[in-house]
């Protein structure tokens, strides 16, 4: 069948101001729907991708017009929901209604039958799981003729009202699944992180393990329970597709587990194995501060890995207890140490508006981000996305939006009761000013600036801290 996988059209402008969007904006591949195009190219279906990171609307129009497929795919995040409705409405008075059209990503996967109560007629389904194995069995379905009845991982709308099969189990042999379908990204020079987070281009993003065993409440995982844990693939398996995305041209790799480090002998080998052979290619990965130490940071740095992630997210205790992170703030002080000691570049996301959380608590993140000094510190505000434990018991913790399209980081969706969205917005502020304003920062990065790309990477966060400076941020200010 001629299969459609969509990305409803979306501008940065949406999610950040665009005076500082430049040094935001983030274009990773969109590995998840890239699994499910392999999977359903590999059993023989003509499968096209548009993105519309990169298309606006009436350009996927026209594409899907020359295309005419008898499968539409949307993506979605809860962000991006009203977009993927108002797509799928489209569609089908472009396409008519013989066009099957059907939605996965972490909002449908949150939301399940309420999309299809939400969307009406233009949506025929979701798919509640990961998508491989249940996109492929729909469509093998559809062209059978024969109904949906039973296929795990599938609500659909029937003649007699929505209908939920149960879900499907999460896939655990990941070594099975082939490589994400990234041929179909077109120029993959597009895909670029935030101008400071890579070294080299063009960067693939590739992911050697599925889940997390933590259970920070904020975070959306297809396993809402964790009870899955985390599934990994074999090395071999990841070398294979490393090895395969460098002769595809790729530079550098961001490895999107959301954390490589669980499995530390698994690390320790991949990065080995990587350095053994010799493979050309700078990375960036993620890890939690209490699963790394200095032999291993050594070991992932003397492999090609430049820079690490952690995720310490507060400067307070109390507040790293509430969202349930397992971490404390001596084992971050001591994980960012350990990485810059190596010769790896740091980079701590930090949040705001934690439940109970104050703003003089706020304030203390901001100096403890400050005091480890790592190269790159972000702050965010806590998003409680739909299918977390935050989300779940939000009465307990604070006031909701009800406009999904605030779900976005940066600090519309959600104010504890001990603060207020104005505290939340001017903690921002302050981070960004205060650990990016310091003279001595400013010299450090100056002194380390190497190449053009460093030189263009410096002008981009020059402009943003500039706009942050003279307060003029819309994006910033506080919805009335
Ligand atoms: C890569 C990525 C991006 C990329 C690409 C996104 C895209 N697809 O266009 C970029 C950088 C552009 C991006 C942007 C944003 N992202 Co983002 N992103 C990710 C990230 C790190 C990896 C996604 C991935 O590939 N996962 C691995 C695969 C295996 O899982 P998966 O994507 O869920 O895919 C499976 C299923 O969902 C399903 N599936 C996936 N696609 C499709 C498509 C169809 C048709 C079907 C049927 C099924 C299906 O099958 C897949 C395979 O099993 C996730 C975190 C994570 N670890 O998942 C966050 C994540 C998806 N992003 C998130 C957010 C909030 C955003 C932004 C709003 C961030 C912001 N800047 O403020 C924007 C919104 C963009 C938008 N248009 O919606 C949240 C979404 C939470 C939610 N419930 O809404 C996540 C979950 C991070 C988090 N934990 O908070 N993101």
């Amino acid at each position: 069948m001629k299969c459609a996988l969509v990305v409803p059209a979306w501008v940065p402008q949406e999610i950040f101001s665009s005076k500082t969007a430049s040094s935001q904006i983030n274009y990773w591949q969109p590995l998840g729907t890239l699994y499910v195009a392999a999977v359903l190219r590999q059993a023989g279906h003509e499968v096209r991708f548009f993105n519309g990171a990169f298309l606006t609307h009436n350009a996927i129009c026209a594409g899907l017009r020359e295309f005419n497929p008898g499968f539409i795919g949307l993506y979605s995040t809860t962000f991006g929901w009203e977009k993927a409705k108002k797509a799928a409405q489209d569609f089908k008075m472009m396409l008519g209604k013989q066009v099957f059209i059907c939605a996965g990503g972490p909002y449908p996967i949150a939301a399940q039958e309420k999309c299809l109560e939400d969307a009406g007629a233009s949506m025929d389904a979701i798919i509640t799981g990961e998508g491989e194995y249940s996109t492929l069995e729909l469509i093998e379905r559809l062209e059978s003729g024969n109904g949906l009845e039973g296929i795990r991982g599938v609500v659909y709308n029937s003649a007699g009202g929505i209908i939920k099969n149960q879900p499907r189990p999460l896939i655990s042999d990941l070594d099975a699944i082939p490589f994400p379908a990234r041929d179909l990204l077109g120029d993959a020079g597009l895909y670029i992180p935030p101008p400071a987070t890579y070294k080299r281009k063009p960067v693939a993003v590739l992911m050697t393990s599925r889940g997390c065993n933590r259970n920070c409440i904020y975070c959306f995982q297809i396993d809402k329970t964790r009870k899955s844990g985390i599934r990994c693939r074999s090395v071999e398996n990841v070398l294979k597709e490393i090895e395969h995305c460098l002769k595809e041209g790729y530079r550098e790799i961001k490895f999107i587990d959301d954390t490589l480090a669980a499995d530390y002998n698994r690390a320790l080998r991949l990065a080995r194995e990587i350095k053994a052979r010799g493979l050309d290619f700078t990375w960036f990965a993620s890890a939690c501060v209490n699963q790394v130490d200095k032999p291993l940071l050594q070991a992932f740095k003397d492999a090609g890995c430049w820079a690490i992630l952690f995720g310490a997210e507060s400067g307070v205790q109390k507040n790293l207890n509430t969202i349930r992170k397992g971490t404390t703030l001596a084992q971050i002080r001591t994980a960012v140490k350990a990485a810059r000691e190596v010769g790896l570049k740091v980079s701590t996301p930090f949040m705001f508006g934690i439940p109970g959380e104050t703003f003089e608590e706020g304030l203390q993140t901001i100096d403890f981000a400050v005091d480890i000094d790592p190269d790159i510190a972000n702050f965010h505000a806590i998003t409680p996305f739909p299918g977390t434990y935050l989300y779940d018991n939000i009465e307990k913790f604070g006031y909701l939006s009800d406009e999904l399209s605030d779900f976005t980081y940066q600090g519309a969706a959600f104010v504890p009761y001990t603060m207020t969205r104005e505290e939340i917005i001017k903690l921002r502020r302050i981070g960004f000013r205060k650990f990016y304003g310091r003279p001595s920062f400013m010299l450090k990065k100056l002194l380390e600036l190497r190449t053009p790309h460093d030189f263009g990477v410096a002008l981009k966060s020059i402009k943003s801290l500039f706009w942050l400076f003279i307060n003029n941020n819309e994006r910033l200010k506080a919805k009335s």
